[in-house]
């Protein structure tokens, strides 16, 4: 089977774009070439060059690994994207990626393409670890890898925020306008997590830089949801059956997809609305929506689902005792909320059930346990304090992470061992060394950890005796029976 390179000869069925891609230059360059994107933005920018042309294909950068560069090289940077919703499986090629480049492998590549001034959006999805920015300063941690390796070489970076602010400092100096810096990632506030980051990363090297950043680029903040798990070889099978061609670039996704914009990109945008984009004055409301009760209540069925030996998402709604915990924690969560008007959370909360139970994605319960200290502050530990100063239950919370301090220990019940796949994994192994199974030295050494759980909750006696209570019950009667007593409160 030859690999896909061109729209021509695709099989009867198959959604192609509606355009003809060379006639589009590139406008926007992304960073983060992996799954989401080639499932998400780039869908979307598809559908907005369709509608309403312009020059706003896509240049993907990827800055670690250059498989996926090379991957979409030999294949013009086209690619499949495999539907699995309730009916069979479709197929749809998309054009909207324009080339791709690895920076591992050509960083000044990189940076002369952001340097262009036909460039003026700048995305992101990188994943919550690769910042480096400090959520309780807005600062960034001079003690991340990347921060500390381009703080001492900021003209040669590596990690995201020193490769913008090198672009956003060749910009100024020829006198380019800045591009718009379009953040994807699942963080609160996004936009101005990454705004603060990068301006504090300037500061400390060119304060005129940062005056300039500070008070010229626009740094929208958005909403991102699709469900997208990592590929498999089934993702390939069915690419290749649906397509006819053989593509190594191919993702796996949900019909569901969804994105909430803040309309603020100086230098213009493509037209993402025609793909469903909704572009809206504050997008704060919506992005704690989704983050507390979308990915909250995925931390804690990938925890206690993974715990339960279910190895996917829709196994883990299987499962009596979990699904009625699912319920239960976005439920909890919406109550943290400020009504939405253009939002029915309770609807939302029977959606997301659905997309949770959907049979045809393989979605797995360790890809989202992955990196949990990165994501429990937003999802929830400030969802929890909240709830406790309002004076709700914080039960749901502490569950979750109990499921997630029994994670911690690497171990399953039977004994198999994995890797916790954390960036602070190593201090989280040193740190329950000597609590042996004793459910106090477990959360006391995890509640230890520097800046992850807030003093407000650690210090709350609700908050302890909760956790002490879950944890203590999944040590002693083991996760199956915990789960199920849990449900039944
Ligand atoms: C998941 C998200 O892996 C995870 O942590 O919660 O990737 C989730 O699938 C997406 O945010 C859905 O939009």
């Amino acid at each position: 089977m030859s690999r896909l390179t061109s729209l021509s000869d695709v099989a009867a069925g198959v959604d192609r774009p509606d355009y003809q891609p060379s006639e589009h230059a590139a406008g926007v360059i992304h960073i983060g070439l992996g799954a989401f994107h080639r499932a998400h933005q780039a869908v979307y920018t598809d559908d907005a060059l369709a509608a309403e042309g312009g020059d706003w294909r896509i240049i993907g950068v990827n800055l670690r690994s250059t498989q996926i560069v090379d991957d979409l090289e030999q294949q013009n940077c086209l690619y499949t994207v495999v539907e699995r919703g309730p009916g069979p499986a479709s197929a749809r090629l998309i054009a909207s990626l324009e080339g791709a480049l690895a920076a591992a492998r050509d960083s000044k590549a990189v940076l002369a393409a952001m340097v262009r001034p036909s460039i003026r959006i700048v995305s992101l999805t990188v994943t919550e670890k690769a910042y480096g920015i400090s959520r309780a300063t807005g600062g960034v941690d001079a003690k991340h890898p990347a921060i500390t390796h381009d703080l001492s070489d900021p003209h040669n970076p590596e990690g995201a925020v020193g490769v913008l602010t090198e672009a956003l400092r060749l910009r100024r100096e020829a006198g380019i306008e800045p591009f718009t810096v379009l953040c994807c990632d699942n963080l609160p506030e996004n936009g101005k997590l990454l705004k603060c980051g990068v301006v504090d990363f300037a500061r400390r090297f060119d304060p005129e830089l940062a005056e300039w950043i500070d008070s010229s680029v626009a740094f929208p903040s958005t909403m991102v949801d699709r469900i997208t798990p990592a590929v498999t070889d089934k993702t390939f099978a069915d690419a290749a059956r649906l397509t006819g061609y053989d593509d190594k670039a191919a993702v796996e996704t949900e019909p569901f997809r969804q994105w909430v914009i803040e309309d603020h990109f100086p230098s213009g945008r493509p037209a993402w609305e025609a793909g469903g984009a909704v572009f809206v004055e504050n997008v704060a409301p919506y992005e704690r929506m989704k983050l507390r009760m979308l990915n909250g209540a995925h931390s804690m069925l990938a925890y206690a689902g993974f715990l339960c030996g279910c190895r996917f998402v829709r196994d883990v709604m299987q499962n009596p005792g979990l699904a009625i915990l699912v319920r239960r924690h976005l439920m909890a969560a919406a109550a943290t909320l400020d009504k939405l008007e253009a939002m029915d959370l309770s609807q939302y909360a029977d959606d997301l059930i659905i997309r949770f139970q959907n049979p045809q994605i393989a979605h797995e319960t360790y890809q989202i346990a992955m990196d949990g200290t990165e994501k429990l502050p937003q999802r929830i530990l400030y969802p929890a304090l909240e709830a406790l100063e309002q004076g709700q239950d914080v039960r749901p919370f502490a569950f979750a992470v109990a499921a997630w301090m029994r994670y911690c220990q690497g171990r399953s019940e039977d004994g198999t061992e994995y890797d916790l796949r954390d960036p602070r994994s190593t201090e989280i192994s040193d740190a329950l060394k000597s609590a042996g199974n004793n459910a106090q030295q477990i959360m006391d050494a995890l509640h230890g950890l520097p800046a992850l759980f807030p003093a407000a909750l650690t210090s709350n006696h609700d908050w302890n005796s909760s956790i002490l209570e879950a944890l203590s019950r999944i040590l002693e009667e083991g996760i199956a029976q915990a789960v199920k007593k849990e449900a039944s409160l």
